[in-house]
Formats: C-alpha cells, sequence, structure tokens
C-alpha cells in the first residue's frame, strides 16, 4: 500500500521505461530502425485482424502496443545485483524465476525483475532480464581474482540514486519530484560507457576467457545491453529486418508459429561492433566490443507444470540446450512437426490442464449450479456459455531461448559448456530474497478468477 503524497510504483515504472528507451534509440540508432519496422508490422496485423484490435483496444493495450516489454542487464558482483532488486523495487518490480545459463556455456545465473500483480502488469509489464557473473567458472584463478579486484572497485550506481533507494524504502514511497530524479539518477547505471575501465592487454584476456566476461568486468556499469518491443507478428519481423539492412539471429527462439501462442517467441539483430577506448596510452587505446543489439518479443499463454513439461520435451527433441541445432537445416520445419503433438486451440489446451487461464462471467443470466466451482462445474458453465475463459499472458522468460539470445550476441562461436550446476542459493543469497515461483504466479491469478466468479454468482468457497 502507497501513503498519500507518493506516486504509484507503476508510474516510476513507466517513467523509467521511457527514458530507457530514448536513450537507448539515441544511443543504437538501429534499434530506432527495428521500432520502426515493428510499429509498421503491428499496424498490417491490426488492419487485417479487426477483431484482434477490438480485443486490445477493449484490454487497453492498443495505445502502448509498440512501446518496450523488457531489456536486460549483466552484473559482476553479490552487491551489485543486491542493491539492484532495492533498486527496481522502487518501480514495484520483483525478482521471479531462476535460470542458470552456464549449462548454455554462458557464465551467468539470472532472474527477472518484473511487475507481479494483475493490474500492474496490465498498466505496464515492462521487467529486466537480470543475470549475475559466476566469477567461479573463470579457470584460471590469476584472472578471476584480477576480474573479482577490477569489480569490488566499481561503484554503479550514483550516490543519489542510493539515497533515493533508502527513501523509498524507509518513506515507503517517493513523491513526484522524488520520482523524476530516482529515474534520472537511475538511468545512469545502464548507459554505454564508451571507455573501458582496463587495459586493452586486461580487456583481450578477459576476452579469450569469455567474451562475457569481458562485458561484464571491464566497464564502468551494466550498460543496458538490449531493448525488446512487443510484436504481434514476430514471424514478418524476422523477415523484415534483412530488408532493411538489419543482421537477423538465424532462427526465432521458442516454440513455433501456431494458431494460439504459447509462453514466448523471440529474435534479436547481432550485437554491434562498437568502438571503446582502453586506459593506457598509444597505439592500442582504440578497439571494438560488441554487446549492445535489439530484440523483439511475441507473447502467448502461461502454461502450467504439465503443459511446460510437454514444451520442455517437444523442444529437446529437435535440439539440444547450447548446442548449434537451432541453426541446422530446415530448424523450422522440424519445430513445426514436434509441436503437431501440443493442442493448438485454447480449449483444448484448458480441457488438457495445459495452460493457466482466467475466467469471467459472459453476463448471461442464470447460474445453474449450487455447489463449488471445480472443473466439471466450470466447463459446464463455458459449455452453456455463462462462462469464458481467457488465456493468461506468460510474463518470464525461457532459459533455452535466452541462452540463444546470448549466444547469437556473443557471435555464436563460443560452444564450451560449463560443467551445469545450478546454484540458486548462492543467487538468493547474493540476492538478499528468494525468488518467486512463476508457476505459483499465474496458480494464484487463476485461483483468484474462480473466487470472483464464485462471488459474482453467489455460490460458496471451495
Ligand atoms: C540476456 C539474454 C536473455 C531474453 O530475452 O531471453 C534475454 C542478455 O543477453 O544479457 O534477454
Ligand atoms: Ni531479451
Amino acid at each position: 500500500a502507497l501513503a498519500a503524497g507518493f506516486v504509484s510504483r507503476d508510474r516510476v515504472r513507466t517513467l523509467f521505461s521511457r527514458a530507457m528507451s530514448d536513450m537507448y534509440r539515441a544511443e543504437v540508432p538501429q534499434y530506432g530502425t527495428l521500432m520502426a519496422l515493428v510499429s509498421e508490422v503491428n499496424a498490417k496485423v491490426l488492419a487485417r485482424e479487426p477483431g484482434l484490435k477490438a480485443e486490445l483496444e477493449r484490454a487497453d493495450e492498443l495505445e502502448r502496443l509498440d512501446l518496450e516489454r523488457h531489456g536486460a542487464i549483466r552484473l559482476g558482483t553479490a552487491a551489485e545485483l543486491f542493491t539492484m532488486r532495492r533498486l527496481f523495487a522502487a518501480m514495484g518490480m520483483e525478482p521471479v524465476g531462476y535460470y542458470d545459463l552456464s549449462v548454455a556455456g554462458v557464465p551467468v545465473h539470472s532472474t527477472a525483475f518484473r511487475p507481479i500483480a494483475d493490474a500492474a502488469l496490465a498498466r505496464n509489464p515492462f521487467r529486466v532480464f537480470t543475470s549475475l557473473l559466476r566469477l567461479e567458472l573463470i579457470e584460471d584463478a590469476e584472472l578471476r581474482a584480477e576480474a573479482g579486484a577490477i569489480l569490488a572497485r566499481r561503484r554503479i550506481f550514483t550516490p543519489r540514486v542510493l539515497e533515493l533507494i533508502d527513501r523509498h524504502e524507509t518513506a515507503g514511497g517517493l513523491t513526484e519530484a522524488e520520482a523524476a530524479e530516482f529515474v534520472r539518477e537511475a538511468l545512469e547505471t545502464f548507459r554505454w560507457h564508451g571507455e573501458a575501465t582496463v587495459d586493452a592487454a586486461t580487456y583481450k584476456r578477459l576476452h579469450d576467457a569469455h567474451r562475457l566476461i569481458a562485458d561484464v568486468v571491464s566497464f564502468k556499469g551494466p550498460h543496458i545491453n538490449h531493448l525488446t518491443p512487443r510484436t504481434l507478428d514476430i514471424d514478418a519481423v524476422q523477415k523484415g529486418m534483412p530488408l532493411r539492412g538489419i543482421a537477423a539471429k538465424a532462427v526465432v527462439e521458442g516454440p513455433p508459429t501456431r494458431a494460439c501462442p504459447i509462453l514466448l517467441r523471440q529474435t534479436s539483430f547481432k550485437a554491434l561492433e562498437e568502438p571503446i577506448r582502453f586506459q593506457g596510452a598509444g597505439g592500442e587505446a582504440a578497439g571494438t566490443h560488441s554487446a549492445r543489439f535489439g530484440e523483439i518479443e511475441q507473447r502467448g499463454i502461461a502454461l502450467t507444470r504439465q503443459g511446460r513439461a510437454l514444451y520442455d520435451a517437444l523442444l529437446a527433441s529437435v535440439r539440444e540446450i547450447g548446442g548449434a541445432g537451432s541453426a541446422e537445416a530446415d530448424y523450422d520445419g522440424r519445430l513445426a512437426a514436434a509441436f503437431a503433438r501440443f493442442p493448438d486451440s485454447h480449449d483444448e489446451i484448458r480441457r488438457q490442464g495445459l495452460g493457466f487461464f482466467r475466467y469471467r462471467p459472459t453476463g448471461k443470466p442464470g447460474a445453474p449450479l449450487s455447489g463449488p466451482l471445480n472443473a466439471a462445474a466450470l466447463d459446464r458453465l463455458i459449455a452453456a456459455g455463462l462462462v469464458h475463459a481467457d488465456p493468461i499472458v506468460y510474463e518470464d522468460f525461457l532459459p533455452v531461448s535466452a541462452a540463444g539470445i546470448f549466444q547469437s550476441n556473443l557471435g555464436g562461436t563460443e560452444q564450451r559448456a560449463y560443467a551445469g550446476n545450478a546454484s540458486r542459493a548462492a543467487f538468493e543469497a547474493a540476492l538478499g530474497a528468494t525468488v518467486l515461483d512463476e508457476f505459483a504466479l499465474y496458480e494464484a491469478a487463476e485461483a483468484r478468477s474462480i473466487a470472483e466468479l464464485e462471488a459474482a454468482f453467489g455460490l460458496a468457497a471451495r
């Protein structure tokens, strides 16, 4: 709850995501080109599907359709992650999910900071995929110690934003003026720095250990490495990118094209080679670094544990995590063939318990039962046209897809795999909190809608 005089955290998040978008478009012009393509594709889809347009209008989605849905950063130390959690809390974003990417050859583990309340998600679902470098996975002990020492010296937050984070925690909110200042100061942490904090030789040693290690360790802060708008037709954007001179990633990550989208589909353009300057004088002071890219996402229904298990099994049957599988011949065709086993109508997905739904009364009169609303009763009410089931949108990420995005943007050649060992406890210790369970959040959203339905029909609580 928010005391009088404070602005809502949803508003702070919206101010922040807008400021990030403006900054990123100014810094990465190709991202602006991608945004223009996405907005053109979305407009075309809306023109050819008036039903969809009306639905989005009803859901208040139309106006912010082309706006960013997520971004990503990579942090270097436990202390940075701890403070980042407190910073995102001021924008109503909480850590959901634990993603171990070491099995895919990326020495990080991650969470996604995002809003969790239905109303907050509806206002602005902006999330930040946040990774923490796992220095313990660097084999060379000397390099590991050096990287640790470099990271220990840097300060990624401005003194003023630290004060405002404290202020948010002790006062329980931020005033309008404080919120504006908070966003301005927070933005500094995510800004690009063309000047490395290390000399060219150190950069090279870090880079040789892993490109991602150089990206995290060599700079003053965790520059935002991509932003991601939402599209209504990701296949059209994927095809459109090369036509605009944008180097698209080879394949779309996630499930194939379907009538009923499930989970999350993503694609990106390859990270740009950007000029940087190293510490130290001489001819070797200038170099390049690639980290920043642009991505597009299309979201579908959130799957239950059972639905997710089926998704994971079907995906695994066509590609291996961390492998080059996705670049193989006719990947799209094999993916589509494998997913023929996943029901492709909301009704079937619901009946088989594969997806989460929000139930609402249609307004048609009558309440033809008296007992609690169990699954059979819900089926009857739906069949009788008294209740409608709306799919709940998936708000999280997919580890295999994330690994594919990472790899494509790290040059795609690195295929080393770290001994797969998830380390959730260490991640949560650094975070200073436990990560929320995504399935529990969707279950709760579905259960809330059923409880509201029972109340609307005057039925006994279960
Ligand atoms: C994050 C890559 C993962 C996604 O959307 O799955 C990601 C990164 O490159 O830091 O953003
Ligand atoms: Ni992303």
